[in-house]
């Protein structure tokens, strides 16, 4: 039996008509952070979701990717299908090489299904600690998944806010792979940059070469607002020009749990020349950086 899904009340759809940026990236560009979602009838959404998006399926994805001027993808699975990867999979298996996936895992899962999952393209699995996504676990259960994969030389992907960066401390700083922090950590902008809270991460970042970060979701950590964003450029300026070889970018398209308004992709692309000011920043960016961890690792 097919199951109907129906959107949360007040969820807002991603954009219908994003505008074409005035950035055009670099050939080869990667768009490092984005999901799909179903369509449910195909890929139901999981029975322990938080919330229920819009449809956001992978030919739209494709169409956005080619509109925005990207080459390819990395599709990040998201906790609305749950530990469920097969609308991710899917996407992966027709995006002709030009994707790359992070999955969500469970204990149990069998090296098979990750092997599986490798040769379609997933090169990591995302540890989500926002409370309001997920419950949270104990911490033998991440580090119980980590050690799973960890053999198959995949990255372990963090989402978690600014405030829960001191409990999740120890466990971050011993992962042994590399560990790409989704969002900068989600600082509260309206803080100082090199203030105690956004110090931490840079912290993080400074002490552990192996952490990684995306500079992305300007439209969730802003304050001043679109089309710019522009107060959280310099947070994201900062770690660009810090960790040069440590940043990935993307989109977060279809933008799930936006509250007060819906991004252009368009404009998004946009903040890119703000935070990235040179040629070579931008092409490690969106080029070098996303295609030594998902594409030659
Ligand atoms: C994001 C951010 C969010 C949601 C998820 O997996 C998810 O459900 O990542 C959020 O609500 O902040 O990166 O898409």
């Amino acid at each position: 039996m097919t199951t109907t899904f129906f959107p949360d009340a007040g969820w807002l759809p991603h954009h219908a008509n994003p505008s074409r940026p005035a950035y055009v990236p670099p050939p080869r560009a990667v768009d490092a952070h984005c999901h799909v979602f179903g369509p449910g009838h195909l890929f139901p959404y999981a029975p322990e979701r938080k919330y229920t998006p819009t449809d956001a399926a992978k030919a739209e994805l494709f169409a956005l990717r080619d509109f925005l001027g990207f080459d390819r993808s990395v599709i990040v699975q998201a906790t609305c299908h749950g530990a469920d990867n097969s609308a991710m999979v899917d996407a992966l298996a027709s995006a002709q090489g030009r994707a790359r996936g992070v999955a969500t895992i469970r204990p149990g899962v069998s090296r098979a299904e990750l092997a599986d999952m490798h040769a379609v393209g997933v090169r990591g699995i995302r540890l989500n600690f926002v409370k309001r996504l997920v419950d949270p676990k104990p911490v033998g259960y991440y580090r119980g998944l980590v050690d799973l994969v960890a053999e198959l030389g995949w990255h372990i992907v963090v989402y978690f806010e600014a405030a829960d960066l001191a409990e999740r401390w120890n466990l971050l700083t011993t992962l042994p792979t590399t560990v790409v922090v989704d969002h900068m950590g989600r600082p509260d902008v309206s803080r100082p940059v090199g203030g105690e809270e956004f110090g931490l991460f840079v912290r993080l970042m400074t002490e552990h070469d192996n952490v990684w970060s995306k500079v992305s979701c300007p439209e969730r950590l802003s304050v001043s607002g679109p089309p710019e964003y522009s107060d959280v450029h310099p947070f994201a300026r900062y770690i660009v020009e810090t960790f040069p070889d440590r940043v990935l970018w993307g989109t977060d398209w279809p933008h799930p749990n936006m509250k007060r308004h819906m991004p252009d992709d368009g404009h998004l692309v946009d903040v890119i020349p703000h935070i990235a000011r040179t040629d070579d920043l931008r092409r490690k960016l969106l080029v070098d950086n996303p295609t030594r961890l998902y594409w030659e690792a």
